[in-house]
């Protein structure tokens, strides 16, 4: 019922477009996202939250709510529903990170980025307005302080404070009807779905009852009777913790932690790529249709929210190498990480900003890179190019499966596509099945088709679907990709 991403015309895949300005990502869905073929977009907390200043608007205020207006440093309510509306016209979605399993950290008094104010201490937050009677206290949480201690005590972790942030008691139908009135508010600007911040300290009935008062997403854009799009931030590392991901997958999709750890110690060279031969459920992983999978997330690239070392835009080979991966693998849902350059010593470091803190526009160079300190990973053509990929080969099986070496791989997806990757020592000198209609390819990890030509490498298959398939192992990106998409 919420695990449908409601993405149009054949779209699948998704980015992370951490603590951008509505009015860019406008912008983006217009020149770039649309044309391109990404189907959404998740945004930073659309709500109003605690302006943090020591350290100086760090990251990290925007999971600190003070109240369910529309205002943050990315913009105010006017500039969401305007770039809600035109991505939703460039065929692009919009899904909200919605921090609602919390208020802001305990102790502190003073103002939002929307001018509520808010005290802690006290627990009164009357931009809500909630007062001390909607968070859990004593007679819910029995750990020391209130705060979560033991992540082996379910009870501890889903009614005590995360990081001494107050606590929303999501038992309450008071509370339930304030998230959901918060949801149907941007369920009316136009939204597609939910990113569910902090899931595993909710309660899966709590959440699912905050859900049962939200309303149908808008007919006029997505046709009648669809609901939103959930997925929810549970790390679940196959552990011992007793919050597993698989309790939540009633209420929409979980965010697949292990995919990103998994993949990383494949491509750091720490576990055989043949093994990916039955990547997926093979691999103990959630059903495909219950998981939003990634490489990195805004947490883990900078060493919050735990989940093991993950590669990130820091490694760029090895991250192209892993993100076509998961693009080019049917399984689960992909969500790309966009990102901005920080610094690596302070992992509190707030987007590229202004001399007054206000956030810089993104800005781009002649080879569609970004700007101003900003990453965009999204716009790197071996990822954006592997979005068309996916896209073209759409509901296709994983066929014609090779491995030459323990770091040599190839498969196709149907009659589609065709990757072949390589991080072994010497170089694939093949002649493959690609499983496509004979013809020349282009590589869309070396190039572009432009004009009827491609300016990377070109690819023959012949007419029994064969190719000669050359990948040299010191090659800048030792891999291979064509599509049907991209013929000359
Ligand atoms: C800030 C300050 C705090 C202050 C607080 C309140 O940094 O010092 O106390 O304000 O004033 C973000 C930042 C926080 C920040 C917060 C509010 O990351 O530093 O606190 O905003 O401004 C847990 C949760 C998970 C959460 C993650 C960060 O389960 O939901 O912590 N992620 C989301 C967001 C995140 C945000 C929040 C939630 C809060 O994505 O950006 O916080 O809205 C284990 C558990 C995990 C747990 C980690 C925490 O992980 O399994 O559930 O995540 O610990 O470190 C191995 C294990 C792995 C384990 C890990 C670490 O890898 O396999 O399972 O070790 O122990």
């Amino acid at each position: 019922q919420y695990s449908d991403p409601h993405c149009a015309g054949g779209r699948s895949a998704i980015t992370h477009l951490f603590e951008w300005k509505w009015s860019d990502i406008a912008q983006e869905c217009e020149r770039f996202l649309g044309p391109y073929g990404y189907c959404g977009v998740q945004i930073s907390p659309p709500n109003e939250n605690r302006v943090v200043t020591n350290p100086n608007r760090p990251w990290w205020e925007r999971y600190q709510p003070v109240s369910y207006k529309l205002v943050t440093r990315s913009g105010n309510e006017g500039q969401l529903k305007d770039m809600i509306q035109r991505c939703n016209k460039a065929g692009v979605r919009i899904y909200a990170d919605a921090v609602i399993n919390h208020m802001t950290g305990a102790g502190g008094t003073g103002y939002g980025t929307g001018g509520s104010s808010y005290d802690a201490n006290s627990l009164n937050f009357p931009g809500v307005p909630y007062g001390g009677n909607d968070f859990n206290g004593g007679n819910e949480c029995h750990s020391s302080d209130g705060s979560i201690h033991n992540y082996n005590n379910a009870e501890e972790v889903r009614n005590c404070r995360l990081v001494g942030l107050t606590d929303l008691k999501l038992a309450s139908d008071y509370v339930r009807g304030k998230i959901a009135g918060y949801f149907n508010h941007l369920i009316d600007l136009g939204i597609a779905g939910f990113r569910v911040d902090a899931a595993k300290h909710m309660w899966p009935g709590d959440i699912a009852a905050v859900l049962s008062k939200t309303k149908n997403l808008r007919s006029d854009v997505f046709g009648g009777g669809k609901r939103a799009f959930v997925f929810q931030e549970v790390i679940d590392m196959g552990g011992s913790e007793p919050v597993k991901g698989g309790q939540y997958v009633g209420d929409g999709r979980v965010t697949n932690f292990i995919f990103g750890a998994k993949l990383a110690e494949i491509f750091r060279k720490k576990n055989a790529m043949k093994y990916l031969k039955n990547w997926g459920e093979g691999w103990g992983m959630m059903r495909s249709d219950d998981v939003v999978n990634f490489i990195d997330n805004h947490d883990n690239q900078r060493g919050h929210g735990g989940a093991g070392a993950v590669i990130t835009h820091w490694e760029p080979r090895p991250y192209k190498l892993a993100t076509a991966f998961m693009l080019a693998h049917p399984y689960g849902f992909p969500r790309i990480m966009s990102s901005y350059e920080y610094n690596r010593a302070d992992n509190t470091e707030g987007p590229p900003h202004n001399g007054d803190m206000s956030i810089k526009d993104v800005s781009f160079k002649s080879d569609m890179s970004c700007g101003n300190g900003w990453s965009c990973e999204h716009r790197w053509r071996q990822i954006y190019n592997m979005v068309a990929f996916r896209n073209k080969a759409g509901g296709d099986g994983l066929s014609n499966w090779w491995s030459g070496s323990d770091y040599q791989i190839a498969f196709s997806r149907g009659n589609k596509a065709f990757i072949a990757m390589n991080l072994d020592g010497f170089d694939i000198n093949a002649n493959l099945n690609t499983g496509l209609p004979g013809g020349t390819y282009c590589d869309v990890i070396s190039g572009n088709l432009e004009n009827g030509r491609c300016t990377g490498k070109t690819i023959q298959v012949g007419g029994d679907g064969k190719a000669h398939i050359n990948v040299g192992h010191s090659w800048e990106d030792p891999m291979i990709a064509i599509h049907i998409g991209a013929r000359q």
